[in-house]
Parts: structure tokens; sequence; C-alpha cells
């Protein structure tokens, strides 16, 4: 087992969230965590005999604080490498009075435990080996987890089947790495330990898989902070009228004045399970005041970064100026990866021509994968309809398709893509040996640096320092 300096403190932390509750729960790990805390420990009104210590079973009694009562708790211990972090570990659920709380952690660091820091357990975890850099961030996705479904991806994370791929695929390229060094061990003699059309075979096989996965982010990272749906159109179509009818609450100021709204507003709404970031955008028209331009290019860029357009028509305009701008939306618009949904607003006023309209367009539009509904945001009419259609816009991934949704996984599978495309065409190209195993080494770097099969200690740090205290 590797050996670390952080091992060598007992570390204690409060784990449940910070307050007052019915129960919370203190805990205990590092070499004198089971000595420490059975000395506080009292059993039957008699001290906890260590020799009777039997691990992962729960005890009932109280923590004394000199001589008196602090608490009656319930008290697990778990002996290394059988606990969450691999070492020796105590932990103690007792009542939640901020003040026992307190207490508690300082008797324990009076008896020379130390305050652990922000992920030091799971960092401790991490060292043990009990699991790899992955699992360890899926625990802090899953403790952050707001919808069933970015729930679901911590999950399959946490089980390890992104680990594993990675792993297949670096222990494929570090034999194939090899050969190729053997080559330059031997290259007075022109020797070729590597088949090339083996190499050039399992090359194009990585770069898929590699890209797969990066590409996977863009869903994985909606899935996980909100699947962005930008609502847009021009000014007064109703924009944010729908916002505050999506929210069932007055967030966005509504007001038949054009240009109301000057900035992006966003709020995130769980609908089915389903976690969506909804914003609000500025209305697009032309114009020579500043903020409001400012404003615009905002409204602009969110286009670019939303996996579904909600394009907001007014009905109230006449059908050819919502379909010039349903046009110009879907000018903005990349279908090939973004969904766009037209709503066309205010069909309050128009007595039965809504449907008439909603035909009409759809048969004008030039692209059979947009979806047309109509909608009174106002009366909250065709709500249920705007719902469906997030539904069915969403590429929804296989329950245990692997999908990732962090940030720095993105960017070394980013730069492991990029080494693979060098080795690639350097295969082409008949380039030296060297560096053609100078790029695959840094594939491999980028890949393993992802489990954390390669990391320092300062990305470490950053890593762990994102936890919370007491995990
Ligand atoms: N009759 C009717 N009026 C609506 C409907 N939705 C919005 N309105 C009205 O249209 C006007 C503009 O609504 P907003 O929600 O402020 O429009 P917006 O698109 O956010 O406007 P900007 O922020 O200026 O771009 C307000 O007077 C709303 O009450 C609707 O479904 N039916
Ligand atoms: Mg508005």
């Amino acid at each position: 087992m590797q050996t670390n300096i952080l091992n060598i403190d007992t570390i204690c932390a409060v784990a449940t969230p910070f307050g007052m509750g019915a129960i919370a729960m203190v805990r205990v790990s590092g070499p004198n965590a089971i000595s420490i805390v059975s000395q506080l420990f009292v059993r039957n009104g008699k001290p906890f005999d260590l020799e009777e210590m039997v691990p992962n079973k729960v005890y009932h009694g109280h923590i004394m604080d000199k001589g008196k009562i602090l608490d009656e708790v319930l008290v697990y211990f778990f002996k290394a490498p059988h606990s969450f972090t691999g070492e020796d570990s105590a932990e103690i659920s007792m009542h939640g009075s901020i003040y026992v709380q307190q207490k508690l952690i300082q008797v324990l660091i009076d008896h020379g435990c130390r305050m652990a820091e922000a992920g030091e357990f799971t960092r401790r975890a991490f060292v043990n080996r009990k699991f790899d850099l992955i699992q360890a961030e899926a625990i802090a996705d899953l403790i952050s987890s707001e919808s069933e479904a970015a729930h679901r991806v911590a999950i399959n994370q946490l089980k390890g089947g992104f680990s594993k791929e990675l792993q297949v695929m670096r222990s494929k390229l570090l034999e194939m790495t090899s050969l190729i060094e053997l080559e330059l061990d031997f290259s007075e003699e022109d020797v070729e330990f590597a088949d090339r059309s083996q190499l050039k075979a399992l090359l194009k096989e990585t770069l898929t898989h590699v890209d797969k996965l990066k590409d996977s982010f863009r869903l994985g990272n909606a899935i996980k902070n909100g699947i962005p749906v930008v609502i847009v159109g021009q000014t007064n179509t109703g924009k944010s009228t729908l916002l505050n009818a999506l929210l069932g609450e007055d967030r966005a100021i509504v007001s038949d004045i054009a240009g109301t709204t000057r900035d992006t507003i966003e709020e995130t709404l769980n609908i089915n399970g389903i976690l969506y970031r909804f914003i609000d955008t500025a209305g697009l028209r032309k114009t020579d005041e500043t903020i409001e331009k400012i404003g615009i290019e905002r409204s602009y860029k969110k286009i670019a970064e939303a996996n579904v357009v909600i394009g907001m028509l007014d009905a109230t305009t006449g059908y050819e100026a919502m379909l010039s701008a349903a046009n110009d939306i879907q000018s903005k618009v990349d279908l090939s990866i973004q969904q766009l949904i037209l709503c066309i607003n205010k069909v309050d006023t128009m007595a039965d021509q809504g449907e008439t309209l909603l035909g009409n367009l759809r048969f004008d539009l030039d692209n059979d994968g947009i979806l047309v509904i109509c909608l009174s945001a106002k009366h909250g009419f065709g709500l249920n309809d705007l719902y469906n259609a997030l539904k069915h816009s969403q590429p929804y991934a296989a329950p245990d398709a692997t999908l990732v949704t962090n940030i720095r996984h993105y960017e070394a599978l980013l730069y492991a893509s990029d080494s693979l495309k060098s080795v690639q065409q350097g295969l082409e190209k008949d380039i030296p040996i060297d560096l053609i195993s100078q790029d695959l080494r840094q594939a491999l770097h980028y890949l393993g640096s992802i489990t954390g099969e390669i990391t320092t200690d300062d990305v470490l740090g950053t890593i762990f320092s994102r936890f919370c205290i007491g995990k």
C-alpha cells in the first residue's frame, strides 16, 4: 500500500452539514483514531475496553469530557484497510446541537487529533487506493447531484465504468509504446517490433474512443449543471413572461416596454428528474443604446452555448413578421448539435387562428428538425407541450453510457486526442520513431492523469480542496 505524509496525523471533522439537526456525525481517521475515540467513550457506565472492540459494529454509550457526559452517542470503529479512508477510523453519531458538535471536535483535538482539511478523508482514500480519481470526483458529483439524471451519471462513474475504459485503452497503448521503444534500443539494426498496420488500427480505435468520450462532455456537463435552454426572440415577444411561468414566480421584470430585459437571467428548474438551466435574454432588435447592445451580444453568446434554443415569436405581429423572425433565429442555431423549439406566443389574442399559424409555420420552415408549438406564456397555455418538446429534444444517452462531466477530464481527453493525432500523422509521414514515441507517451500521460495514475500534489490539492470539510 502506498504511504504518504498525510497518513501520519489523525484527523477529525463533522461530516454532516453545519448547523443544528436531529443527528450529526463526526469522523475520525488515522493511526490513533480508534484509541483516541475509545478513551472518550463509556459503555454501560464503564470505560470502553479496546480489547473487546469488534470492527464495523455499532456501540451505544456516552462520550465523556473531563468526567462529565458530553452526549449519548453511537460509535462505529473500522480497522485498516477496511474503512472508507483505508486507515483505522471511527464515526460518532450524536445529537446535532452546534455546541455538542464543536465541543466534541475540541475534545478530539485536545486528545491529539487535527482538524481535517477539505476533502482530506477522500484524499486519504485515494492515496490508499480505495478508488481512483474519477471515482473520488464522482463522490463529489453524487453529493452535489440535484436531479435523477445527474445522480445516475455520478453513480455510473463511481461504479468504475469510465475508469475501466481508460485502463483498457492505456494498457493497449502502453504495450505498443514498449514495442516501439524497443526499436529505439535496436536503432542500428533497422528492425520493426511494432507491426505498423496493427499500430495504425489500434490508434484509430483509441482515437475514436477518446473523441467519443470527449464529445460526451457537452451532454454530461449539461446533465450535471442543468441543460442550458436559452429563451430568445425580438423584444416584447414574452420571453420573461415565459421564464416566470416556467418557474412559477415573478423572477424577471415583465412590461410592454420593448427592451425591458437588458441582461441575461438564469434559473435552474427540475422537470421530471432532469435539471434545466433556463436563460432569459435581452430582446433582439437594432439599437444604438450602448447597454442594450451589450445585452444583445450576450443573447447571441448564450444562443451559441445552449443545448436547446426556445425561439419566441409574437403572434400579434402577423405571420410574415413571425416567419422572418423565425428564420433569423434559425440562422443563429446549429441544428446539428442544438435543438430549436419555436413558440408562437400570445395565441390567447388570436381566437382560434393559432392552429392555422402553427400549420403554416411548420410548412414554411425549411427544416423538420425544428419543433413548433403554440403558447400563451401569460395564461400558462401550452406549457405542457413545451415540457414535452424539451423532453424529446434531449439526445438521451443509454442509462449506462459513460458521460464525461468534469472539465478536468474533458481537457485531458482533448490533449490526449491531439497527441494521438500527432502519432497518426507521424506514422503516415514516416517520421523518426523517437518522436512518435514521445507523442504516444504524452497521450498516455493525459489518459493516466484522468484516473490519477499520474498526478502531482498540486493537482490533487486543487481537486480535493473543492470538497467540503468532513468529506
Ligand atoms: N396577451 C398576451 N400577452 C403576453 C403574453 N406573454 C407576454 N405578454 C405581454 O407581452 C409584453 C412583453 O412581455 P415580456 O415578457 O416583458 O417580453 P420580453 O420578450 O421579455 O421583452 P423584452 O425583455 O423587452 O425583450 C407584456 O406586456 C406581457 O404581459 C401572452 O401569452 N399573451
Ligand atoms: Mg424580457
